[in-house]
C-alpha cells in the first residue's frame, strides 16, 4: 500500500466547472452517466487527467462528444488516465460506468441499506460511483437526475434543489435535482427508497421559509419528532451565535440502519445512522437524546464549516472537523449544563485521545501521511481538534473569536482552504500574536504540564514555575514547545476567589482586576509571579480544562480536597475530585499487587458524601462527581497496566463507596424518581442521572435488598432511561436475577434493532469472568449481523472495551478479536479497522499479554487479500 504525505500536496492539472451525473439504478445494476465540464488549471498543458475509480466497470468514455478507444486511455488498478486533450480551452468528458450497489458491504459509494439505495462518499467513496478527480480541492456544480422503478422506489433525492419529476416507461420514474453551490464529490449524495418524512419548516432571520424533512421507513416516524426539534434548534442557535443562516429552501436527512459513522453532512441531503435519529421516551435513553441533538447539531452546522468552507485536502480534516466538534459542543452546553458537558467532552479526551496520543497512531491534529484516509476520522482530529479551537476562543473571549470566524468567511466561501487559513483569519481579526500556537497542528503528543508553586509572605508574592514536555511519538522523537493557555485563579483560605491586581512575567508586569487570568506558557521552562497577595493561596490551574494537556502539580491531598469543596470554577471542582481518585486509585492498585490489604481513605468518603448531600449543586455535575476514573485512564498512569488489579480496585473503590453512602445513596433513589411523562430538559435528565448512578452504587453491593429495588425500579420504569439503568445495575452480578432480566428485556424488545443493540452491549461489556464465551454465543443470535456496523460496535466493539474480559491471561480475547477481524475485512474494510485499533497498544502490556497480542496481529498481517485499512492500524501497532 502507498502512503501518501502533506508535503507532497499539488494543485489539480484540471478542475472540474459543472458535473451532470444521471443515475439508472437496478436491481442487478446500476448506469452511472457523467457528462463533466473540465478546464486546464494552465492553459495549454500537456498534463494527462488522472481520473480516480474502484470497483467499477468502464462501459465508455468520450471527450468532446467523441468515443475515445481503448488505446486513447489507460485503465489501471484503480486510475483512468486519459493523456490527449484539448488542452487549451475547457471541454466535456463524458464517462459511463457499471456498479453493483447490492453487492456493496462496504458502506462507501453506491450501497443497499434494508432494501434502500444510499451513498456515502467522505473521504474517498466517490471514486466507487464513477471515475473522478477524488479530491476536496475539486469544487463544481452539480445537477443529478436519479431513475428507479416507481414502485420500490417512491422516493428519489439527492443534492439542491427539486427541478423537475415524472414518470418514464417502464413503470418507472425519475427526478432531476440541483445544487446551485460548489461542492467537492465528498459532499455528493443520493437515496432512493421507500420513505415517508416528518415535514416541517423554519423561518430564518432574514425571513425565508425553510421547508425541513426527516425521512425514515414509515414505522419510525414517530420517532423522528426529537431530530426536528434539535435541527430546528441548531438552525437557531446558529443564527444566534455565529450569524449563519441556512442558504437553500430544503433541508433532507434521511436516517439509514447501515451506516460506518453517526453521520454525513452532504449539502441539503444529510445521512444518518438511524441510531442518531430515531428516539422515544420507550426506546432511547438520555444519553441517545443528547447524542441526537449533539450531532444533528453538528450535521448542520457543517453546512458553513465544512461544506461552503471545505478542506483543501485530507490533511486539513480537522478544519471542518476540529471546527464543527467546538460548536455541536457549544450548541449542547448552550442547550443543557455547560459544565457537564465540559466535564464529559474532557473525559471523553481522556478516555480515548490520550492514549491515541500515546500510543502507536500518534498523529498530529493534521497528520502528516495516511495510507487510508478512513483510519484518520480519529479522536485527534475531532476532539483534540476541538480543543484547539477552544484555545482560539479561550484567547480571545467570544467576541473576538467571532471576528476570526467572520473573517473566514469572508475570505474562503466557496473555497477548499487549510488550517493556517483559519489560524490567519483568527489572528488578523483580532492582530493578535499567536506565537508558537501552530505548534498544535504539527506535533502529536500529549503535553505533560508540571507546575511547581511558592509562597513568599514577606513579599506578598505567589508564584507559579511551568514546564512542559511533548512526549516522543511515532516519528516525531524531539518535540519544540507549544502554546499553552492557562486559565489560573487563586483561593484564599475561606475558598474565595482573590481579586488578581498584577502578575509578573519575563520583565513585565500585567495588571489584571479579576478572579482568574489567562497565563500565556509559551516556553519550555516559564515563570509567573502574583503580587500582594496576603495569604498562601490554593491555586486552580487549568480552569474549565484551558489547554488539552496533562498536568502535574506540587497541590497536597489538603489542597485538592479544598479545591473538591470550595472551587467556584465547577469544572476544577470536579478535577479535583478525580485527580485525588486517580492517586487513591494507583496507590491501591499497587497494594494490590504486593498482596496488602484494601482500605479506603475515609476523607475521600467524606469528600464524595459532601458533595452527594450538597443540595446547592445540580443533580447531573453530583453524578459525574462521584463517578470514579474509569480503568483506562488508571492503567494509562502505570508504567505496566494490569487490567486485574486496576479492575479489582476499582470495583473495592466502588463498593466500598456504596456501603459507606448507602443510607444517602437510597436517599437519592427515592427521591428522584420519575414521576411524570418523560421530559428531555437538563433537570429532568440531571435527576435521572443521578437516581441511576446512585442505584448502580447500591446494586454493586450485591445486597438482596438492593437486588429488590433495582428490580422494582427495573419493573416501574416509564422510560428506557430507567429502565436500561435499573438493567445495567441488576446484570453486574452474575446469577439467575441477572439472566432472568436480560431475557425479559430482550422478549420486550426484540422487534426494536436500536434497543436490543444495547442489550449486545450491556453484555458484550460485562466484567463477568469468562465473558468472552458469552459474546461468542452472541455472534450466534438470530438479532445479530457481521455486515451491521452498529450491531458490530455494540458487541465486538464493546467487548473490547471491557479491559478484564478482552484482557484475559489465557489470550481468549485477542484471539476472539483476531478472528472476527479477518471475517469482517472482507466485508467492510472501515469497520475491521476500528476493530483492529483495540490490538494497538498492546506493548503497554506484560509479556505474556503482549505475545498473545502481538501473535494475532501478526495472524491478521498474513491474512489472505488483508485491505489497506487494516493494513494500516496491524502494521503501525507492529512497528
Ligand atoms: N464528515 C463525516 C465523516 C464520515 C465518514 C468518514 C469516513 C467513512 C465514513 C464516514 N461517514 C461520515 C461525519 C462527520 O464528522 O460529520
Ligand atoms: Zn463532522
Amino acid at each position: 500500500p502507498k502512503e501518501i504525505f502533506l508535503k507532497d500536496y499539488t494543485k489539480p492539472d484540471f478542475y472540474f466547472e459543472t458535473v451532470d451525473l444521471s443515475f439508472s439504478l437496478g436491481e442487478e445494476k446500476t448506469i452511472v452517466s457523467s457528462k463533466i465540464k473540465v478546464s486546464p488549471r494552465v492553459k495549454g498543458s500537456s498534463a494527462a487527467l488522472v481520473l480516480d475509480g474502484h470497483d467499477l466497470k468502464l462501459l465508455s468514455v468520450k471527450v468532446e462528444g467523441k468515443l475515445l478507444k481503448e488505446g486513447d486511455y489507460q485503465l489501471d488498478y484503480r486510475h483512468l488516465t486519459i493523456p490527449s486533450l484539448p488542452a487549451e480551452e475547457s471541454f466535456v468528458l463524458e464517462i459511463d460506468t457499471e456498479i453493483y450497489p447490492h453487492k456493496n458491504t462496504s458502506l462507501e459509494g453506491l450501497y443497499k441499506s434494508s432494501g434502500n439505495f444510499c451513498t456515502q462518499c467522505e473521504a474517498e467513496g466517490f471514486r466507487k460511483i464513477t471515475f473522478y478527480q477524488d479530491r476536496p480541492d475539486i469544487m463544481a456544480k452539480y445537477t443529478c437526475r436519479v431513475e428507479a422503478d416507481k414502485t420500490l422506489y417512491p422516493v428519489l433525492l439527492s443534492n439542491g434543489n427539486l427541478i423537475s419529476q415524472g414518470d418514464v416507461e417502464g413503470g418507472r420514474h425519475y427526478a432531476l435535482w440541483e445544487d446551485p453551490f460548489k461542492k467537492p464529490c465528498y459532499l455528493f449524495a443520493l437515496v432512493a427508497g421507500q420513505l415517508v418524512s416528518r415535514d416541517d419548516t423554519f423561518t430564518t432571520r432574514s425571513g425565508r421559509q425553510v421547508s425541513l424533512k426527516i425521512w425514515t421507513p414509515a414505522e419510525d416516524l414517530p420517532k423522528t419528532a426529537h431530530a426536528m426539534y434539535s435541527l430546528k434548534a441548531a438552525m437557531k442557535w446558529d443564527e444566534d451565535v455565529f450569524g449563519l443562516e441556512y442558504d437553500l429552501d430544503l433541508f433532507n436527512i434521511v436516517a439509514v440502519p447501515d451506516f460506518n459513522m453517526g453521520a454525513m453532512e452532504n449539502k441539503s441531503l444529510n445521512i444518518f445512522n438511524s441510531k442518531l435519529v430515531l428516539a422515544s421516551p420507550e426506546t432511547a435513553t438520555d444519553a441517545d437524546y443528547a447524542a441526537i441533538l449533539g450531532v444533528i447539531g453538528h450535521e448542520y452546522f457543517h453546512n458553513w464549516t465544512g461544506n461552503r468552507v471545505t478542506c483543501r485536502d485530507w490533511f486539513q480534516l480537522s478544519l471542518k472537523e476540529g471546527l464543527t466538534v467546538f460548536r455541536d459542543q457549544e450548541f449542547s452546553s448552550d442547550m443543557g449544563s455547560r459544565t457537564v458537558k465540559r466535564i464529559a467532552d474532557v473525559s471523553k479526551l481522556r478516555i480515548y485521545q490520550f492514549p491515541q496520543d500515546a500510543g502507536p497512531m500518534a498523529h498530529p491534529v493534521r497528520p502528516h501521511s495516511y495510507i487510508k484516509m478512513d483510519n484518520f476520522y480519529t479522536v485527534t482530529v475531532y476532539e483534540k481538534g476541538a480543543e484547539v479551537v477552544r484555545m482560539y476562543k479561550t484567547l480571545l473571549g467570544t467576541q473576538g473569536f467571532r471576528k476570526g470566524i467572520d473573517l473566514y468567511f469572508e475570505r474562503h466561501d466557496e473555497q477548499a482552504v487549510t488550517c493556517e487559513d483559519f489560524f490567519a483569519a483568527m489572528r488578523d481579526a483580532n492582530n493578535a500574536d499567536f506565537a508558537n500556537f501552530l505548534q498544535w497542528y504539527s506535533q502529536a503528543g500529549t503535553p505533560v504540564v508540571k507546575v511547581v508553586s511558592s509562597y513568599d509572605a514577606e513579599a506578598r508574592t505567589f508564584s507559579l514555575k511551568f514546564s512542559q514536555e511533548i512526549p516522543p511519538t511515532p516519528g516525531q522523537p524531539t518535540k519544540e514547545p507549544t502554546f499553552i493557555p492557562v486559565v489560573v485563579g487563586l483561593l484564599d483560605s475561606s475558598g474565595k476567589d482573590i481579586t488578581l491586581s498584577s502578575v509578573h512575567h519575563d520583565g513585565t508586569v500585567q495588571t489584571i482586576s479579576s478572579s482568574s487570568t489567562i497565563l500565556r506558557v509559551t516556553k519550555k521552562e516559564e515563570e509567573f509571579v502574583f503580587s500582594d497577595i496576603s495569604e498562601r493561596p490554593v491555586p486552580s490551574l487549568f480552569r474549565g480544562f484551558s489547554a488539552p494537556v496533562r498536568v502535574e502539580t506540587d497541590l497536597s491531598n489538603d489542597d485538592l480536597f479544598f479545591l473538591l469543596a470550595h472551587d467556584s470554577d465547577e469544572f476544577n471542582r470536579w478535577e479535583a475530585g478525580q485527580v485525588l481518585a486517580r492517586k487513591l486509585m494507583l496507590n491501591l492498585v499497587s497494594d494490590f499487587q504486593q498482596n496488602k490489604p484494601l482500605a479506603l481513605n475515609p476523607k475521600f468518603v467524606q469528600g464524595l458524601g459532601s458533595v452527594l448531600s450538597d443540595s446547592s449543586l445540580d443533580k447531573e455535575f453530583i453524578a459525574k462527581a462521584i463517578t470514579l476514573p474509569g480503568e483506562g485512564e488508571i492503567m494509562d498512569m502505570m508504567a505496566v497496566a494490569d487490567p486485574d488489579a486496576v479492575h479489582a480496585v476499582r470495583k473495592f473503590v466502588r463498593k466500598q463507596l456504596a456501603s459507606e453512602l448507602k443510607a444517602e445513596l437510597l436517599k437519592i433513589v427515592e427521591n428522584n424518581r420519575s414521576t411524570e411523562v418523560y421530559v428531555f430538559d437538563h433537570p429532568n435528565m440531571a435527576r435521572r442521572a443521578l437516581k441511576n448512578t446512585a442505584l448502580a452504587y447500591l446494586a454493586s453491593l450485591e445486597d438482596p435488598a438492593y437486588m429488590e429495588l433495582a428490580l422494582n425500579e427495573y419493573k416501574m420504569a416509564t422510560n428506557l432511561t430507567d429502565q436500561f439503568a435499573a438493567l445495567a445495575a441488576l446484570s453486574q452480578n452474575p446469577g439467575k436475577t441477572r439472566d432472568d432480566i436480560l431475557a425479559d428485556f430482550y422478549n420486550k424488545w426484540q422487534d426494536d434493532y436500536l434497543v436490543v443493540n444495547k442489550w449486545f452491549l450491556l453484555q458484550s461489556t460485562s466484567d463477568i469472568p469468562g465473558n468472552v464465551e458469552n459474546v461468542k454465543k452472541l455472534l450466534d443470535h438470530p438479532a445479530f449481523d457481521l455486515r451491521n456496523p452498529n450491531k458490530v460496535y455494540s458487541l465486538i466493539g464493546g467487548f473490547c472495551g471491557s479491559p478484564v474480559n478482552f484482557h484475559a491471561k489465557d489470550g481468549s480475547g485477542y484471539k476472539f478479536l483476531g478472528d472476527i477481524v479477518v471475517q469482517l475485512d472482507k466485508l467492510n474494510p472501515q469497520v475491521a479497522s476500528r476493530m483492529v485499533s483495540a490490538f494497538s497498544r498492546w506493548k503497554r502490556y506484560d509479556e505474556t499479554r503482549q505475545g498473545l497480542a502481538k501473535a494475532q496481529l501478526e495472524m491478521i498481517m498474513s491474512a489472505n487479500g488483508l485491505s489497506e485499512n487494516v493494513f494500516e492500524i496491524a502494521s503501525k501497532s507492529l512497528a
